[in-house]
């Protein structure tokens, strides 16, 4: 058997959350599913993360003091609302140069996360000069003062785990660079798009760097999180007389196929563009629309930190295999919940025995595999078998759309 093949029936047979083929089928039936069956199927997700944390013994995380869980409760309100809620300042202009200083004695890899690059450490002005991206490696990016701290503030956390419906686990976290827009190839993530990264996720975003509407601020498109919101802003336009062809659902559902000029007018109302110093920040659903403009001028750095219901892989974007724990245990509340919480970045009890797979197999390549999966369990049995692990309750596989 291939070890692929050993990781299913190991996954399958084992009720594990982490189990990297159960990982991967689900994240390659996430990337086939209708954002309706996504969001069902976020619900029974939830129940079983919830299950699973249980018979863990992770407890939730603790309530806020009383005035931090009202303002908590304002910013819940926006996310669910609006998919997008401005924390503003969250790291002073002292600390912002900290981080400057330190990463000025680190290298570059040349993309928006490290795997995409070739790999290899460069000087930021190399980079600068070939690529419109960079980033750093999650080493670094940990090793630098604040960030740590900064993703993991119970105040985040806390709206976090809110928003999700249960406690996350920070699948990624990264520091990229874009630069003023080159002759070369169009960079990541400049264009309106959605992210499908897990069936409930949400990213916190931060400006390393001062952006005004120049240098790349974030656009984001409110309320097209959730396909209530498409529905209605589509409606809207259709009642305003708006282009047929243009008013199709779909074409706001998988990928913005309009381009960004049409989107920008269709949503004029709902465009929030977001330019404010370094240091400031805003929990964001990167399922609704949402991109960095292409630089006018000048160099921005933003650092994120992603947060879904599982270990779903993508830490080995920004990293081989989680970092040993004992350089950054000691910056930062590192109880049972947090240990889980930070189990794809940092090696804890929670942390997969082996490093991550960047192979997601797509669904025609997993189908192959689970296909010899098939002779042994039958094909319904198998699906329901995995789905049930994840998802109790549910026993049909979605619809593919
Ligand atoms: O650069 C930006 O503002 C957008 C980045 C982005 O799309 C993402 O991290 O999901
Ligand atoms: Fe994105």
């Amino acid at each position: 058997m291939s070890a692929l093949d050993t990781e299913v029936l190991r996954s399958v047979l084992t009720p594990q959350l982490d189990g990297d083929a159960l990982r991967a089928m689900l994240h390659s039936r996430l990337q086939y599913i209708s954002p309706e069956a996504r969001e069902q199927f976020a619900v029974g997700a939830v129940e079983n993360v919830k299950h699973t944390l249980e018979k863990y013994g992770i407890p939730e995380l603790p309530a806020l003091p009383e005035a931090e869980d009202a303002r908590m409760q304002r910013h819940l309100k926006e996310m669910r609302e609006n998919g997008i809620t401005l924390l503003g300042p969250v790291l002073k202009q002292g600390q912002i140069k900290e981080v400057h200083d330190y990463l000025d004695t680190r290298k570059l890899y040349g993309s928006h996360v490290w795997t995409f690059s070739d790999k290899t450490a460069k000087a930021k002005a190399e980079i600068k000069e070939k690529f419109g991206q960079g980033c750093y490696i999650l080493e670094d990016l940990l090793g630098a003062p604040h960030l740590l701290e900064t993703m993991s503030s119970p105040f985040v956390l806390k709206l976090v785990e809110q928003y999700l419906g249960c406690v996350p686990t920070i699948f990624q976290s990264n520091l990229m660079w874009s630069f003023q827009k080159r002759k070369s190839k169009p960079t990541v993530a400049q264009a309106f798009h959605r992210d499908w990264d897990n069936f409930r996720f949400c990213v916190l975003f931060v400006y390393m760097t001062d952006v005004d509407k120049n240098t790349g601020p974030h656009q984001y498109i409110r309320n097209t999180h959730t396909v209530e919101g498409v529905k209605h802003a589509v409606d809207r336009y259709r009642a305003q007389g708006g282009n047929e062809s243009w008013a199709k659902t779909d074409t706001f559902y998988r990928e913005a196929k309009l381009n960004d000029d049409q989107i920008q007018k269709l949503f004029k109302d709902e465009l929030l563009q977001i330019e404010q110093p370094a240091g400031y920040a805003f929990l964001a659903d990167a399922f609704g629309l949402h991109r960095g403009v292409p630089l006018v001028e000048g160099e921005r750095l933003l650092f994120w930190t992603r947060y879904g219901l599982y270990d779903n892989g993508f830490s080995v974007d920004v990293s081989p295999a989680p970092l040993p724990n004992d350089k950054f245990k000691n910056r930062i509340q590192y109880e049972k919940t947090n240990r889980y919480i930070l189990h794809s970045l940092l090696q804890s009890e929670f942390s997969l025995e082996k490093p991550h797979t960047s192979i997601h197999p797509s669904q025609a390549e997993f189908d192959k595999h689970a296909d010899e999966m098939i002779s042994f369990f039958g094909r319904q049995r198998f699906i329901k078998r995995a789905a049930k692990i994840l998802f109790p309750g549910f026993n049909k596989p979605p619809q593919t759309y």
